[in-house]
């Protein structure tokens, strides 16, 4: 288990001031070590108790001896890959936004739990979920809906919280989807082995509106299907900062999640979070 700074992530922090002396005994007895993504000061770093394999870091050699660089200091990656005549990769978008996300997202958390939901069928999805904003989706043996309030606690779900709208506005006009005003957002979290059967996002009041989906954490292979389930799908490798956009003609695609492989992200562990936004109601 690799301990980050997140509680959503079932992980414990260790979050340590460190010298460099400190920062090269830790890493000669195995522990990975690296500044803390959020710069909380000089000194301040975040230590793996076991190396941690994962693509998107390398390793520089600096005055203190090797470190392992994190995703957030590689080259931001940039530009829009068409996927169909209304579905875009923005490849890193949600970088820069971060920092603001996983507290935030920690924050809805404590309020809205994480749980594992009943589909109609009788099965227990593999995903974990919550949801901010005015609409929440749910399910339950009597059907899929959104619901004003979380059925767990009867209260309002959360508020989104303003990076979160700031995020899939911008992405959603970068994609050419001028004025998005999402009412939902869908957070999703998969663990090593979760996975998302191909279907239709078809709850929605309106499919005008586009949608647009946030990777972060843990890399997985997106299913891109055509209009009917039985149509060829493509796969779309997915990391750590990856915005999607889906509209127009590609909105009501088939589309699913392969099994997650377990390969821990350096922030967030053995986690994938998908925030989902939604124009629902
Ligand atoms: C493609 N979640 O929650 S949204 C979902 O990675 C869901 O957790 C995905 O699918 C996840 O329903 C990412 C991706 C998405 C949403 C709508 C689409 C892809 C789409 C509509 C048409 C085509
Ligand atoms: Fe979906």
């Amino acid at each position: 288990m690799i301990n980050t700074p997140y509680p959503f992530c079932n992980a414990v922090p260790r979050i340590e001031t460190l010298s460099t002396t400190n920062v090269r005994q830790a890493e000669t007895k195995g522990s990975t070590v690296e500044q803390h993504p959020s710069n909380m000061g000089a000194g301040t770093y975040l230590r793996f108790s076991a190396k941690i394999e994962c693509m998107n870091t390398k390793t520089i050699s600096a005055a203190g001896g090797p470190a392992t660089l994190a995703l957030f200091d590689d080259p931001p990656r940039e530009g829009r890959e068409r996927l169909g005549p209304g579905a875009f990769v923005l490849p890193g978008f949600a970088l820069p936004f971060v920092d603001a996300l996983l507290p935030a997202i920690e924050g809805l958390a404590e309020r809205a739990p994480f749980r594992h939901l009943v589909t109609p069928g009788g099965f227990t999805m593999s995903v974990a979920l919550t949801n901010c904003g005015a609409l929440g989706w749910t399910s339950d043996r009597r059907g899929y809906r959104y619901s004003a309030t979380d059925p767990d606690t009867g209260k309002p779900w959360p508020a989104m919280p303003e990076p979160f709208t700031r995020l899939a506005c911008e992405a959603a006009s970068a994609a050419g989807f001028d004025g998005f005003a999402p009412d939902a957002c869908l957070v999703n979290r998969y663990a090593p082995g979760a996975r998302l059967s191909l279907h239709q996002d078809k709850d929605e009041r309106d499919y005008g509106a586009p949608i647009v989906s946030v990777s972060l954490g843990m890399p997985a292979v997106f299913l891109f299907g055509g209009h009917a389930r039985d149509d060829k799908a493509a796969r779309i490798p997915l990391v750590h900062g990856d915005v999607v956009v889906w509209g127009g003609e590609d909105r009501l695609r088939y589309h699913g999640v392969l099994p997650l492989k377990d390969e821990p992200h350096p922030l967030l562990g053995a986690i994938r979070i998908n925030l989902t936004f939604r124009k629902a109601g």
